[in-house]
């Protein structure tokens, strides 16, 4: 993670990116609309950016599972332009995505780890992860590049946009440079984790919760814990819980949220409180310094704060350390679960 975060991507990245992006500057200056297309731990990532760019940029995007998009008859115009996201860049359901839209004109923009890959051949343009090879079938590091990436992406088309002022994307930029060391202090997180870990690793049931650009990250904590420990985990944006999950809570239930100090966290305070009235078990992950949350919270594990926007890079770890932990307390394969593929390519 830390490889691919250093100067590496945020140097070569950003210059690859936006040479990229340049060739194609009018479409994106003038694109109405944005389609991320992917599965799986990049469907995440594209989550994350569906956020950042309508903050940013302020394009409309819709983020799409590659494998609904390729078999139902989406509406896509030629003014579209079409991210698609992919580690292995061999997944078949994005890759058919990507094809289906390019056949109707769409602009295609691939994020791609593997260079030279099925996805990234079949794009117009693009930017690579180098993220390194994924040890395991899971994606974690991929999960940080890709995020990165989507950052620089979506500064950028702020910028050739106007749509942020020049002092707030210095800000961002000067923030993004502090990440490696951010995400560096985020992974002595581990023997905390392991504790906690040592916990609850015979739970069968996990909620995750999160708001805002959280929300993505409740999604992916839920799903590593799902294909490395074999745990039945939901995410849910914390709002949407009074909707039906609410009905789950009780005091065997571990509930992770996800609390760090952003415009949402009066709102995920509220949640917390509503999650512990049911006594479910909460595990929080707040921002370094919060008073509030540890006094509500059976477990509270702290991050390093950062921009709102790119929380995510960091408030993903300390799921990823957790899942990690429970598997192998559980005695699974962490690198190689069972049903699963590095790339699905049927
Ligand atoms: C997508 C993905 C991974 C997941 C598993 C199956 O892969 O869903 O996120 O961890 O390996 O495939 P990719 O398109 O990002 O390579």
């Amino acid at each position: 993670i830390l490889d691919s975060m250093r100067g590496r991507l945020v140097a070569e990245n950003t210059q690859l990116t936006m040479s990229s992006i340049r060739e194609y500057a009018n479409r994106f200056k003038n694109a109405e609309r944005i389609i991320i297309v992917a599965c799986g731990t990049s469907w995440h990532a594209g989550l994350v950016a569906e956020y950042m760019i309508e903050e940013l940029a302020r394009i409309p995007v819709e983020v799409e599972y590659a494998s609904e998009f390729r078999y139902r008859n989406p509406i896509i115009r030629e003014g579209d332009i079409v991210i698609a996201i992919s580690q292995s860049g061999e997944t078949a359901d994005t890759l058919a995505a990507l094809e289906l839209a390019k056949s109707k004109g769409a602009l295609i923009f691939g994020v791609c780890n593997v260079v030279g890959s099925s996805i990234a051949r079949a794009t117009d343009a693009g930017a690579y992860t180098h993220a390194g090879p994924e040890i395991g079938v899971a994606s974690t590091k991929a999960f940080t590049a890709q995020v990165t990436v989507l950052t620089l992406i979506s500064m950028m088309l702020a910028e050739m946009r106007g749509t942020i002022e020049a002092s707030a994307l210095r800000q961002l930029m000067m923030e993004m440079e502090q990440i490696p060391s951010k995400v560096e202090k985020a992974l002595e997180l581990d023997a905390e984790v392991q504790v906690i870990s040592e916990i609850f690793k015979d739970a069968t049931n996990f909620i995750y919760l999160g708001r805002g650009f959280n929300f993505p990250v409740a999604l992916e904590g839920a799903l590593k814990l799902k294909e490395i420990s074999y745990i039945h985990a939901e995410g849910y944006p914390a709002a949407e819980m009074k909707h039906g999950p609410i009905a789950l809570i009780d005091e065997n239930m571990p509930v992770v949220v996800i609390a760090t100090k952003d415009s949402s966290y009066e709102k995920v305070v509220s949640n917390i409180q509503e999650v512990r009235a049911r006594k479910g078990r909460v595990i929080a992950i707040v921002t370094e310094g919060d008073t509030v949350i540890p006094q509500m919270a059976e477990f509270v594990i702290e991050v390093p704060s950062t921009h709102e926007a790119l929380v995510p890079l960091i408030s993903v770890i300390p799921l990823q350390l957790l899942s990690y932990h429970i598997a192998v307390l559980r005695g699974c394969n962490v690198d190689q679960p069972r049903n699963l593929a590095k790339s699905v390519t049927v």
